[in-house]
């Protein structure tokens, strides 16, 4: 196997990077993990060392570079089948890719409002009706997917796939920011707050 190395940036700052960070995990593949820090005066040019799209996660393959969090998740899926980091099943992969792609493209007002923090938390705050929407958004997309696939496990498709990865940082913004949640996608936050690796990531700022 040709050694695999993931570019992450910080890790109370970057929420792309703890998308890519628990895909690669779920490989239990060796790989050795590089961490930037954000927000200093040498970031830009660290990052452009690497990433031809001047952004982390870039996962290095030999000398092959895959930038861009779902890009970097499809192609662990391909090299590691046995991971399992799509739904085994057609449509259920359907509705995953489905799901990753509107989280990877849309969701700006609450990103932009609720800003990624892993460290802060803070009462729930006064919103938009826009950012309201999207948090509505994705309650009822965790809500539809736990109800379908409650009886093959914890996560959104039973098992950990690409689409829990995909929202783990919307998970720790919900946290952060005390967003009032139902019952059963209170549960499902805690299977995925409880997994290791996202206490690794959690625990180790
Ligand atoms: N669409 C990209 C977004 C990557 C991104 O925006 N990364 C941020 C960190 S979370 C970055 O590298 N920013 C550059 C900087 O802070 O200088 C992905 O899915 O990986």
């Amino acid at each position: 196997m040709e050694k695999l190395t993931i570019y992450l940036g910080s890790k109370n700052k970057s929420s792309w990077s703890l998308r890519a960070w628990l895909m690669l995990l779920q490989t239990a593949t060796d790989f050795e993990a590089v961490f930037i820090q954000l927000d200093q005066p040498d970031t830009k040019e660290k990052i452009a060392n690497i990433s031809p799209s001047g952004k982390v996660p870039v996962l290095k393959h030999g000398d092959q570079l895959i930038w861009d969090s779902l890009a970097i998740g499809e192609y662990l899926a391909e090299v590691f089948p046995n991971a399992l980091l799509w739904p085994k099943e057609a449509k259920s992969r359907a509705l995953a890719r489905s799901i990753s792609a509107e989280m990877h493209a849309g969701f700006q007002s609450l990103r932009k409002h609720l800003p990624y923090n892993l460290e802060a938390r803070f009462p729930y705050p006064d919103l938009l009706e826009e950012t309201e929407r999207e948090i509505s958004r994705v309650i009822q997309i965790w809500q539809d997917c736990r109800l379908k696939h409650y009886s093959n496990g914890e996560f959104l498709f039973g098992s950990f796939t690409i689409a829990d990865a995909m929202f783990a940082p919307v998970i720790t913004r919900f946290i952060t920011y005390n967003v009032p949640l139902p019952e059963i996608v209170q549960q499902y936050i805690a299977s995925i707050m409880a997994l290791p690796e996202m206490q690794m990531w959690c625990n180790d700022i």
